[in-house]
């Protein structure tokens, strides 16, 4: 029988689980599976840790999220299309849930299945060899709990370990000196540490965001947004703004390209997070920027290179857990002899041309469509269930101009429509920037 390994047990790597079981409930025989997770527990980065730096097992801490967190978009564009919302939570809910709330509905449907008797937990996968004599993968894992290793052969393998995880941190002159704690997005747990500080946020991208407001509304003094290439140009408070590029520091004072300056406590680096495999060898190694099409993956998922590798959510993202569903099952077919994979030259072009199509694109709005259109073509070759991806491309236009009105306050906006059962959302109960409960309990209330 064949032998499949998956790497992760976050949103993308439980995809992967559900579709095979979906497969095997509808009657078809599938392969064996094991999927390593380094954590104790599954859903990737919705797993909290308050950790920083090291995790327990003494590997790298895999959580980037924080307190507070409260999805950055909008559910309706994440909705999973075989288990909706309305059937999880029994009722509509609004659309920019907690972190909380998310874990919880990701974890709904395979809780309901025996899928976790799959998957190791506290087993890192550190090695990844191809044997091309016998055409199989041998992976070494170390299991955190009982400190051994063991290394077992799969035909397999699909790399579901994320992206978001592995810093980029770049360096600016000065900041050996600095007085105030500087510090990366993926080290961020709790805005209250800044509270009453003046903070320098470097980065305009979700995590300078997200990180600027959560500092703003857990009462930090000033925030001071420095941009490399363009402003995200919100319609800030009064205490934030936005300058350019940062040049360097001293032992208390930025100094930015257009000759200003200003003192801060905290230096926080929101710039981006890198592609890292350090259990992979070169010729299996993913190497890319973070963009809608990756580098060298035929439909965004089969490594041309040597196309028995698999990877599932390695791209930019404003789909999320639906387009991970949509590769899961596409990858569950190729496997299953379903879909049968065209020839080198082809898959090689694939790649090619979606950078080009994306390169083309002239504005976010086309961006979501784009991501939108890459999610239909996956789902047209399996048996996923078809939604309406109009309507989710609607939901994320609506949530972009409602940031665009008011960035503080577009979590409070309600009426978008579920792609999946046309439910609309309501407002959630409390203004998000008075809510300062963010746990399920209070979400749930009517
Ligand atoms: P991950 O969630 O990163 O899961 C990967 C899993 O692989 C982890 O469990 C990890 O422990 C495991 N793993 C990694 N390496 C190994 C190894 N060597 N051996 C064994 N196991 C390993 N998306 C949204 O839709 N809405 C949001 O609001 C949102 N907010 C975000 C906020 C932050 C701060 C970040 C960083 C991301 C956010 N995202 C959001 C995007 C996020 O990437 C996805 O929602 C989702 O978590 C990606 O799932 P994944 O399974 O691909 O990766
Ligand atoms: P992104 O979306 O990859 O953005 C990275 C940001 O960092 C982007 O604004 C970059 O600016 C900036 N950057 C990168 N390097 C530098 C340097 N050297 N100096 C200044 N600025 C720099 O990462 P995020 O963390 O925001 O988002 C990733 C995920 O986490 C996402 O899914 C969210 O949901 C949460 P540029 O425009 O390139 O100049």
């Amino acid at each position: 029988m064949t032998k499949i390994c998956i790497i992760g047990a976050g949103p993308s790597g439980l995809a992967q689980l559900r579709a095979f079981e979906q497969a095997e409930n509808s009657g078809s025989e599938i392969p064996e599976i094991v999927c390593y997770e380094k954590q104790e527990n599954w859903g990737g980065l919705w797993n909290f840790s308050w950790r920083t730096g090291t995790d327990q097992a003494g590997d790298t801490v895999h959580n980037s999220m924080y307190r507070y967190l409260w999805s950055n978009g909008p559910k309706e564009g994440l909705e999973f299309a075989d288990y909706t919302f309305q059937e999880h939570f029994g009722k509509s809910i609004a659309s920019y849930p907690p972190r909380e709330v998310l874990f919880d509905y990701i974890q709904g449907r395979i809780k309901k299945t025996n899928v976790r008797e799959k998957i190791e937990f506290n087993t890192l996968v550190r090695d990844v060899k191809y044997i091309e004599d016998r055409n199989v993968f041998a992976v070494t894992t170390r299991n955190g709990k009982t400190d051994s290793e063991k290394t077992v052969e799969f035909d397999n393998v699909i790399v579901a370990s994320g992206h978001f995880s592995t810093p980029n941190v770049p360096y600016y002159e000065g900041f050996e000196i600095f007085n105030g704690r500087i510090l990366h997005a993926h080290d961020f747990r709790d805005a209250r540490e800044f509270s009453d500080m003046d903070i320098l946020v470097l980065g305009t991208s979700y995590s300078a965001e997200d990180i600027t407001s959560q500092c703003w509304k857990y009462g930090c003094r000033s925030v001071t947004v420095a941009h490399r290439t363009a402003p995200m140009g919100f319609g800030w408070p009064e205490n934030i703004k936005e300058v350019p590029a940062l040049v360097k520091v001293n032992e208390r004072t930025a100094f930015f390209k257009d000759g200003s300056s200003a003192e801060f406590d905290a230096i926080i680096l929101c710039t981006g997070y890198k592609h890292h495999f350090p259990f992979l060898p070169d010729d299996l190694r993913l190497k890319t920027a973070n963009r809608l099409a990756c580098n060298d993956l035929y439909k965004g998922v089969v490594w041309n290179n040597n196309p028995k590798l698999f990877y599932l959510g390695m791209q930019d993202q404003w789909y999320t857990f639906n387009m991970f569903d949509a590769q899961a099952w596409y990858v569950r077919d190729v496997l299953m002899g379903q879909i049968q994979l065209p020839d080198q030259k082809t898959m090689d072009r694939d790649p090619v041309i979606r950078q080009e199509n994306e390169d083309a694109l002239e504005d976010d709005y086309a961006c979501i469509r784009y991501q939108g259109a890459y999610v239909q073509e996956l789902i047209n070759e399996t048996d996923y269930e078809n939604f309406n991806i109009d309507a989710a491309n609607e939901a994320f236009f609506q949530w972009k101009k409602a940031k665009k009105k008011n960035i503080m306050t577009f979590r409070d906006q309600g009426g978008l429509i579920s792609p999946m059962d046309e439910s609309t959302s309501p407002a959630h109960h409390t203004e998000w920037k008075d809510e300062l409960d963010d746990s399920m309990a209070s979400y749930m209330k009517n």
